[in-house]
C-alpha cells in the first residue's frame, strides 16, 4: 500500500497521536459532565473520518487494478456470464471486507496504529451500505461474495436508491423511522456518466404492417427517463477476480422537453419533471414479505430491468454471435418475481426491436432465465393491477398477454377436460381489477424454478405452484438451499474463533471449502480447546454487552445466557412468541422465594429487528418488548436473573457483533412459513445454539448438526393447515400458561393494556392465525430443556463446537456451485 498517495491524511500533521474510542468515549463524558464544549471532540470525528478516506482510498485504488483487469479477462474470455437481478443487495461495510479479501488487514493496521488508530475505529467510521430489508437483500449480498470468490463471471444488478433502509430509533418504547441518507461520501462506488440508458414510461403502442406485410408494434410516447450506472467493485476472497455490481441511478433526460420548457420560462415545472425523474431511484421500500402495488414500486421494477437487459442485450452484441446463442452466453437470475418484468423486456426487444419470431425469440428468453422462489406468504405474492401496468407499460401488458394466450393454450391442449385449471395458471386473476400474477409469469418465463431449502421447494411444489408441477413435470423445480459467507459471517465477525480454527486446522483453506470444518470434531474432546473456544464466546459476549450498554444503557452480565432473536419483525417469524415467554418467565421468577431463584440460570433476553413502517401489528410487538424490558430491568425482585434488551436500528454491521454473541438464538417461525431463514446459519456457524421449530433451513441444520444438537419445538408443517381449520370452526382453546401471561398484560403491568389488545385477541379472538397458543406450551417446556442445558457448560461447549464442525454445507460457495451446475450452467474463470 502506498500509503503516501492517499491525499486525506495529509490532513493528518504527523506526529498526531488521535485518542482510542475509550478515551473518546471517556472525554466526551467529561465534556458532558461539566459543561465544556465538544467542539475539540469533533476534531477527532474529522480526524477519524479522514483515516477512512484514505485507508479506504488505498484499497480501492487496489480493487480498481484487479477490477479492470477481470473485467478485459472476461470479455476477451468469451464464455457465459451469470446476471443477478435484486432489487436488494444488503451490502453492510465494504473495508473490512475489502481487507481481508485482499489479505492486507495487518499491513492497513500497521499504518494505521503508527498513526495512532486503532483499525476497528476506522472501520467503524463506515455507513453501512443498506440497500436491502432483510434475508433476501443479505443473501444477494452474500452471492456476490461467492461468485467472485469462485471466480465465477458474474455481475449484480440493482437499484443505487439514494435512501437504503430507514434507520430504527426507539423514542418511549416506539419505533420511529429516520431516513437513511447514505450518500455523502461512498468511496467504493463509480459513477459511470458514460453509461446510461434511456427508459420509457406510459405512451401507446401503434400497430402496422411494414413494407414485407409484417406487423409491427411501436411503443411511442410517453415520458423518458435515464438511467446512470454506478459501479462496485465486488473482491472475492483470497483471489484477484473483482466483479461488478452495477446500480442504476435515475435523472432526467436531458432532452428537448425539458429545455423547451426552461425556455418557455417554465422553471417550476421543469424542475419539477427532474425531480419525479430521480424519486424513481429514491428510496428503498422498507417491507419484507409484503407487497402494495404502488405505482412508484413498478416504476422501479421496470426502470431497473430495462436498463440492466439494455446493459446484457449491448455486451451480447458486441461478440456479434446469432441470437440464438443468447442462452450460451446469458444466465439471467431472478432473485424473487421483483425482476419478472425482465422476461417481457427480453422479449419485446426481441420481437419488436430486432424483428426475431415470436416462437424464436421465446426460446431464447425462457433459456435465459431461472427464478428463485422466496416465499408462500400470499401476502408477499406480487400481483400489478392491469389497469396500471396498461397504463404504465402499455406494450409490455401486449405481450404478457400474449405469452398467456400461448401458454393456456398449449395447457388447454394437455389437460382438456380441466376448465379449472386454466383459471388457476393464468397469468391474469380475473378478479376487479385484473390482476397480473408475476409468479406464474416468472415461472412461464424461465427453465428452472428453485425454492430456497428443501421444505419450502417441496412446499411449493405441492402448493402454490402444484399444478405448474403438473404442467411442466417435476424437472423444472429444484432446491437449492441457501447459505451464508464465511468470510463476512466467520473471518471478519468472529476474527478470534477463526484463528483458533485455523490453528487447529493448519490454516485457513476453510474459508474457501467450509466442509474442511469437520476436522475440528476431532478437537471436542481437547480440554484446552474447549476452554478457549469457551474464552473466545465469552470475549464476544462483553463486545455485545458494551454495545448493549452503549445504545441502552442497561448493564448486562456477560456470564447470563445470551438470548437472541434478531431478524425483520414479523408475526409470522412470532417475537410475539418469544416476548410472552419472557413474560412467564417474569412471573415465575417473582413467584420463587430467593432460595429457589438461587438454582436459575440467568437470561439475558435480546431482541432487535425493524418493522415496515405500515405493520401494525409488527410495531405493536416492538412497543410491548420495550414496555416489558422497562418493567423487568428495574425490577430488583428479578436483578441479574432476567434482562429484556431491544437492540435498536438491527443492520448488517450490528449483526456481526451479535451473531458470535448468541448463547441461543431463536428461529421459531410458524412451520411452513420461514422459507428458509439465513441468521440461523449464521449463529451456529459462530458457536451458539438454536430453540427453532421444523422450518426452513433449521431442518437441514438440525441434519447436518444432529438432534441433539439443537433444541426443537412446535407443530409440524403438514398439521398447521388441519389446526388453522380447527380454529376456525371447532373453536379455539387458550393455552393456560398464555392466559396468565395475558391478564399480566392485561392488568396494566407493561403500560396501557389498550395498547396490545389487537396483538391479543388476534389470538384470543381472530384465530390464532400463527399458532401462538398451539405452540406455546413445548416452547416453554424446551426453554427449560435449554436452561438445563446451559448448566452443564462442559457439555454445551461440546454441542457448540460439534456443530460449527458440522456447518459446511451452509457456505455460499455450495450454494453458488449448485446453481452454476444445475440451472446456469457456467464455468468458473480464474485468472491465469
Ligand atoms: C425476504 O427477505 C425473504 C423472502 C421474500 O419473499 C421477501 Br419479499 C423478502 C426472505 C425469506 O423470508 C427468508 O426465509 C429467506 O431466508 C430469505 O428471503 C432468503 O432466501
Amino acid at each position: 500500500l502506498v500509503w503516501g498517495s492517499m491525499n486525506s491524511f495529509a490532513m493528518l500533521r504527523p506526529p498526531w497521536r488521535a485518542r482510542s474510542s475509550i478515551a473518546m468515549s471517556r472525554m466526551s463524558r467529561f465534556h458532558l459532565s461539566s459543561g465544556v464544549r465538544i467542539e475539540t471532540d469533533t476534531q477527532y470525528d474529522i480526524q477519524f473520518r479522514a483515516a477512512y478516506a484514505g485507508t479506504a482510498l488505498a484499497f480501492r485504488d487496489r480493487l480498481i487494478i484487479e477490477w479492470n483487469k477481470t473485467q478485459q479477462r472476461q470479455t476477451f474470455a468469451d464464455q457465459k456470464r451469470v446476471y443477478y437481478l435484486s432489487l436488494e443487495f444488503l451490502m453492510g461495510r465494504a473495508l473490512d471486507n475489502a481487507m481481508l479479501n485482499v489479505g492486507l488487514k495487518d499491513v492497513a493496521q500497521d499504518g494505521l496504529s503508527e498513526l495512532g488508530f486503532r483499525v476497528e475505529d476506522v472501520i467503524n467510521q463506515e455507513h453501512d451500505a443498506a440497500l436491502g430489508n432483510g434475508g433476501l437483500g443479505r443473501l444477494a449480498a452474500c452471492f456476490l461474495d461467492s461468485l467472485a470468490t469462485l471466480n465465477y463471471p458474474a455481475w449484480g444488478y440493482g437499484l443505487r436508491y439514494r435512501y437504503g433502509i430507514f434507520k430504527q430509533e426507539i423514542i418511549d418504547g416506539y419505533q420511529v423511522e429516520i431516513p437513511d441518507y447514505w450518500l455523502d461520501f461512498n468511496p467504493w462506488e463509480f459513477p459511470r456518466h458514460d453509461i446510461t440508458v434511456d427508459i420509457q414510461f406510459y405512451g401507446h403502442v401503434i400497430r402496422y404492417q411494414d413494407e414485407y406485410g409484417k406487423t409491427v408494434n411501436s411503443w411511442q410516447g410517453g415520458e423518458t427517463v435515464q438511467a446512470v450506472a454506478y459501479d462496485v467493485p465486488i473482491p472475492g476472497y483470497g483471489t484477484k477476480t473483482t466483479n461488478n455490481l452495477r446500480l442504476w441511478s435515475s435523472k432526467a433526460t436531458s432532452g428537448e422537453f425539458d429545455f423547451q420548457k426552461f425556455n418557455a420560462g417554465d422553471y417550476e415545472s421543469a424542475v419539477a419533471d427532474q425531480q419525479r425523474a430521480e424519486t424513481i431511484s429514491a428510496v428503498l421500500y422498507p417491507n419484507d414479505n409484503l407487497e402494495r402495488g404502488k405505482e412508484l414500486r413498478l416504476k422501479q421494477q421496470y426502470f431497473w430491468c430495462a436498463a440492466s437487459l439494455y446493459d446484457i442485450v449491448r455486451r451480447f452484441k458486441k461478440t456479434r454471435r446469432a441470437w440464438r446463442e443468447f442462452p450460451d452466453q446469458v444466465a439471467i437470475q431472478l432473485n424473487d418475481t421483483h425482476p419478472t418484468l425482465a422476461i417481457v423486456e427480453l422479449q419485446r426487444i426481441l420481437v419488436d426491436l430486432e424483428g426475431l419470431d415470436w416462437d424464436e425469440a421465446w426460446h431464447i428468453v425462457t433459456h435465459t432465465f431461472g427464478y428463485t422462489n422466496h416465499t408462500v406468504l400470499p401476502e408477499a405474492l406480487e400481483k400489478w393491477s392491469v389497469p396500471l401496468m396498461q397504463n404504465l407499460l402499455p406494450r409490455h401488458l401486449q405481450i404478457i398477454y400474449d405469452i398467456n394466450l400461448f401458454f393456456l393454450q398449449s395447457v388447454e391442449k394437455r389437460f382438456p377436460e380441466d376448465r379449472d385449471m386454466l383459471a388457476r395458471v393464468s397469468v391474469i386473476e380475473e378478479s376487479h381489477p385484473k390482476m397480473v400474477r408475476m409468479a406464474h409469469l416468472a415461472i412461464i418465463g424461465s427453465h428452472k424454478v428453485n425454492g430456497v431449502a428443501e421444505l419450502h421447494s417441496d412446499l411449493i411444489k405441492t402448493t402454490i405452484f402444484k399444478d405448474f408441477v403438473a404442467i411442466y413435470g417435476p424437472d423444472k423445480f429444484t432446491n437449492v438451499t441457501n447459505g451464508i459467507t464465511p468470510r463476512r459471517w466467520l473471518h471478519q465477525a468472529n476474527p478470534r474463533l477463526s484463528d483458533l480454527i485455523a490453528s487447529k486446522l493448519g490454516g485457513f483453506e476453510f474459508l474457501k471449502d467450509l466442509t474442511l470444518l469437520d476436522q475440528l470434531e476431532s478437537f471436542v474432546d481437547d480440554k484446552a480447546f474447549r476452554s478457549e473456544w469457551a474464552e473466545i464466546k465469552y470475549a464476544n459476549k462483553i463486545r455485545l454487552a458494551k454495545l448493549i450498554k452503549d445504545t441502552t444503557g442497561y448493564s448486562v452480565n456477560p456470564r447470563a445466557l445470551f438470548d437472541v432473536q434478531v431478524k425483520r419483525i414479523h408475526e409470522y417469524k412470532r417475537q410475539q412468541l418469544n416476548i410472552f415467554g419472557v413474560i412467564h418467565r417474569y412471573l415465575k421468577i417473582k413467584s420463587l422465594s430467593p432460595e429457589e431463584c438461587q438454582k436459575l440460570v440467568p437470561r439475558v433476553s435480546i431482541f432487535g429487528g425493524k418493522a415496515a413502517p405500515g405493520y401494525w401489528m409488527a410495531k405493536t410487538i416492538i412497543h410491548l418488548i420495550n414496555n416489558v424490558a422497562a418493567v423487568i430491568n428495574k425490577d430488583a425482585d428479578v436483578g441479574d436473573l432476567l434482562k429484556v434488551i431491544f437492540i435498536e436500528d438491527y443492520n448488517v454491521s450490528k449483526a456481526e457483533i451479535i451473531c458470535p454473541a448468541s448463547d441461543i438464538s431463536e428461529h421459531i417461525s410458524t412451520a411452513g412459513t420461514e422459507a428458509s431463514g439465513t441468521s440461523n446459519m449464521k449463529f451456529v456457524l459462530n458457536g451458539g445454539l438454536i430453540i427453532g421449530t421444523c422450518d426452513g433451513a433449521n431442518i437441514e441444520i438440525t441434519r447436518e448438526i444432529g438432534e441433539q444438537n439443537i433444541f426443537l419445538f412446535g407443530t409440524l408443517a403438514e398439521d398447521v393447515e388441519e389446526i388453522r381449520h380447527r380454529h376456525r370452526y371447532d373453536g379455539f382453546r387458550l393455552d393456560e400458561n398464555l392466559a396468565r401471561v395475558f391478564e399480566e398484560i392485561q392488568k396494566g403491568t407493561f403500560g396501557d393494556a389498550d395498547d396490545f389488545s389487537a396483538l391479543i385477541s388476534s389470538i384470543t379472538d381472530h384465530g390464532d392465525y400463527y399458532l401462538v397458543s398451539d405452540d406455546f406450551h413445548s416452547y416453554l417446556t424446551t426453554q427449560e430443556l435449554v436452561d438445563e442445558a446451559f448448566q452443564d457448560q462442559d457439555e454445551w461447549i461440546a454441542k457448540s463446537i460439534t456443530s460449527v464442525a458440522r456447518m459446511g454445507f451452509f457456505s455460499t460457495d455450495r450454494v453458488i456451485n449448485e446453481y452454476a451446475d444445475s440451472i446456469w450452467n457456467v464455468e468458473p474463470l480464474p485468472e491465469e
